[in-house]
């Protein structure tokens, strides 16, 4: 199959870089201009005088091509020059700024300080890029992830970065969230009739993607949407891929597994996608379910992934709807 292969628009939810794996494969097998990626924010922070935004730049890069394929964050061929002045002059470098990244982080900063928003310049920048997606922030408003652990509250990058994820969570907050806006046009996007298929990406669930459904109005909106809601796993074999979701789980007092991503997202969705490790879960998951190879090592694994998501978004699209509370296909 060629790539580009579907129709019809397909609304992702994402953050982090599990998520943008499944985001660049679903963008190069979907039709030019049908992608929409609504990105978590609660991640983004001021650091030297710089609006940082983590995730939104991570689909950047990743779309453009231009992301470090092992880091998966920031720029391939990065220099760090400005990182090692600062430490030498005892600046806070526990952030890793690479010089070329510098520009998207200081150009963001003009763009909001001439009161631009953040929604425009997402928008700006995928132009600039070449990228036929809409990239938009899940709301122009400052929402903060705050994460309550064993050392009292950290803003994110604190805990995730400086911290490495070493003190033990007891929860997690969106400072900010409930005064937040969705960013203009996605609740309409999502309850247009146009929509085929809405995607919640492998990412973490508590850490990525909670965010986004804090910001009120999008939960009210995915739950009444027409279009099913197809999330996939980020637990692999009882285990997360990547990242502190197993580590959070834990310390969270839930056991890793498809069962838990599912219970986590109940009413919410219409379909989980699992990894065949997990194949034993599915009668227990309560909703459709696709067993399929959810481990993305390569370019070849995230179309295959995404196309199977898709595919299995438009059979549940035929089916009488799961979501509680959702009355969209009902
Ligand atoms: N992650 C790290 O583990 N260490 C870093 O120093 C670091 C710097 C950084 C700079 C720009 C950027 O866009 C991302 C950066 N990240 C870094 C990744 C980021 O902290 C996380 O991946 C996300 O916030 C989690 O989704």
């Amino acid at each position: 199959m060629t790539a580009r292969a579907h129709s019809g628009d397909v609304l992702a939810l994402c953050g982090g870089i599990g998520g943008a794996k499944l985001a660049l494969g679903l963008y190069r097998v979907l039709e030019a201009g049908r992608l929409t990626l609504v990105v978590n924010t609660g991640d983004d922070f001021e650091h030297l005088g710089l609006n940082i935004s983590p995730d939104l730049d991570t689909v950047l890069y990743t779309l453009a091509g231009l992301a470090d394929p092992e880091r998966g964050w920031g720029r391939a061929q990065e220099t760090w020059e400005f990182i090692a002045a600062l430490r030498q002059l005892d600046g806070e470098a526990w952030f890793q700024l690479g010089d070329r990244d510098l520009a998207m982080h200081v150009l963001r900063t003009n763009w909001l300080r001439s009161g631009k928003t953040l929604t425009e310049f997402a928008a700006h920048m995928a132009r600039q890029l070449g990228i036929s997606a809409r990239i938009l922030p899940m709301t122009d408003a400052a929402v903060r992830t705050i994460v309550d652990t064993s050392e009292g509250h950290l803003p994110f990058q604190h805990y995730f970065v400086r911290r490495r994820c070493e003190p033990a969570m007891r929860g997690i907050r969106f400072e900010g969230a409930t005064e937040a806006r969705p960013a203009p046009g996605l609740v309409e996007f999502i309850g247009s009739q146009a929509l085929r298929a809405i995607v919640i990406c492998p990412s973490n669930p508590y850490l990525s993607i909670d965010p986004i459904v804090a910001v009120p109005g999008i939960a009210a909106a995915l739950g009444a949407s027409a279009a099913p809601v197809v999330a996939v796993s980020p637990i692999i074999g009882g285990q997360a891929v990547k990242g502190p979701t197993g580590k959070i789980m834990a310390e969270l007092g839930i056991a890793a597994s498809t069962r838990a991503i599912a219970a986590h997202y109940r009413g919410l969705i219409d379909g989980l996608v699992i990894d065949e490790d997990d194949a034993d879960d599915r009668v227990q998951i309560g909703v459709p379910v696709l067993v399929t190879r959810t481990l993305m090592k390569d370019i070849a694994d995230r179309e295959r992934l995404a196309r199977n998501v898709v595919d299995f978004a438009d059979t549940i699209a035929l089916q009488p709807s799961a979501k509680v509370g959702g009355g969209g296909r009902r």
